[in-house]
């Protein structure tokens, strides 16, 4: 990063970044195509990208950030990571898809077997929404059940009966459930609160075989990152087994993440079903659900439960992936380790210039995956993250992008460290903190 960028803030003049998004307003609703990048929750110009190398990224006027969106998740290995830039070329001069099987999706996924021993059968999708909506389908056709138990402030990708109190952009926008939901699908979702063992008890005592899966971000990362707490994950598991559901985890944005084989592997739980994507795919579009064989050979065509892709398995995305997860593989113990170093550090930096600012902060940590709520905590579920002060998270959000550190532009967001975070990032984006809260005490 360059030196001014970490100096006290003055205001930065995006005319470039501005341009393109009154362009891109011509064509997109907000200027964008997936709602949080507006940037309608902290204010200001969204910056546009030009491109991105390792924990850094550069916008359309030239300005440089340390970037903790990673593409909210995905570029665990920092951005145009040398072997995954390598491995899409090679793929792509091959060609970028075929609508055929090839070899790379069974490389894939015997390393995704790896990491996740559970996933005894998978299939690969190019979305984490079309992960967590046929994983519930596969759930309901196997159960014979319409219910499905859903948290609070989880957000599993916008399928119709997943859409109901959701986080990540529907918490974000204040949205109660999406119009266009119809009640008749909705009406089969129960939406509970996280780390409530007996809200779950009374759900299945209420609806006594009638609740086909649980489907919970084991780590929440779309009201902000919030950890299970201690027995909740294995409360779950006990519940459905008894109850003949289906224990689905979202690991979309946990997966590869908070451990290699994500927080089953943490928490050391093992789910029934399990949805991946972001870091799976390396940056490009790809996503997987899979789990125990016999739910999952229920699928078309061995099975009646009917689920299609033009571009699933696609030979750039199986690249991208092989690349992405061999190298965790490879270097698991020490990326692990780097990884939690390097985030312990940037959480502790900032929440001690919160306290010595008299800045209420609560910081929520799992591994390289965090949420800075601007509240005195402790922040447990969606109703305690929705407590917390968001016009102060903005202005925070303001003061750390002008001294050129991107945070997710939202209080309902997981922040993301890499493997390219150094130390130097990790002192830039302290001073900016401190400087930013200084700013936040002087304005009140
Ligand atoms: N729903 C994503 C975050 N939880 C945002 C995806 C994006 O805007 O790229």
């Amino acid at each position: 990063m360059d030196s001014s960028s970490t100096n006290a803030p003055t205001e930065r003049v995006l005319p470039r970044s501005h341009q393109l998004q009154q362009r891109a307003e011509q064509f997109f609703p907000g200027g964008v195509n997936s709602p949080v990048r507006a940037f309608g929750a902290v204010g200001g110009h969204p910056p546009f990208v030009e491109r991105a190398q390792g924990a850094h990224v550069w916008d359309a006027d030239g300005n440089q950030y340390v970037d903790y969106v990673g593409s909210w998740g995905p570029m665990i290995l920092g951005h145009a990571a040398p072997q995954v830039v390598e491995a899409v070329q090679q793929a792509a001069r091959r060609s970028a898809s075929f609508g055929a099987s090839t070899a790379s999706e069974a490389e894939l996924a015997a390393l995704v077997q790896r990491a996740f021993p559970s996933m005894e059968r998978m299939r690969f999708v190019s979305s984490g929404t079309e992960a967590t909506m046929s994983a519930l389908r596969l759930a309901r056709a196997f159960t014979g059940r319409k219910f499905v138990i859903k948290f609070e402030g989880c957000y599993h990708g916008h399928a119709d009966a997943l859409l109901v109190k959701a986080g990540s952009g529907v918490a974000t926008f204040g949205i109660p459930g999406s119009a266009g939901v119809l009640e008749e699908t909705a009406q089969f979702t129960l939406a509970l609160p996280f780390n409530d063992v007996a809200a779950v008890e009374a759900a299945f005592a209420r609806h006594q075989g009638e609740i086909a899966c649980v489907i919970v971000e084991p780590v929440v990362g779309n009201a902000g990152c919030i950890a299970p707490a201690e027995g909740y994950l294995q409360a779950l598991r006990t519940l459905t087994a008894q109850a003949g559901a289906v224990l689905i985890f979202d690991e979309v944005m946990t997966g590869f993440r908070v451990a290699l084989g994500g927080a089953q592997e943490r928490y050391g739980i093992q789910p029934d079903l399990t949805c991946l994507g972001k870091i799976l795919g390396g940056g490009l579009p790809c996503a997987a659900f899979g789990g125990r064989r016999e739910i999952v050979e229920m699928l078309a065509p061995l099975g009646p439960v009917y689920q299609a892709g033009t571009l699933s398995g696609n030979p750039l995305a199986m690249a991208a992936g092989i690349a992405t997860v061999g190298h965790l593989i490879e270097q698991r113990a020490q990326i692990y380790a780097q990884l939690e170093q390097t985030a312990a550090a940037i959480a502790d930096g900032v929440a001690q210039a919160a306290a010595q600012a008299g800045v209420a902060l609560t910081t929520n940590r799992v591994g390289s995956m965090f949420t800075w709520f601007l509240q005195p905590g402790p922040v447990v579920d969606y109703a305690s993250a929705a407590c917390s002060d968001t016009r102060a998270f903005a202005a925070l959000h303001r003061a750390m992008l002008e001294q050129g550190v991107w945070l997710p532009p939202s209080q309902f967001e997981a922040a993301f460290v890499s493997t390219a975070h150094t130390a130097l990032d990790v002192a830039a984006t302290v001073a900016a903190a401190r400087a930013a809260f200084a700013g936040m005490r002087a304005a009140g």
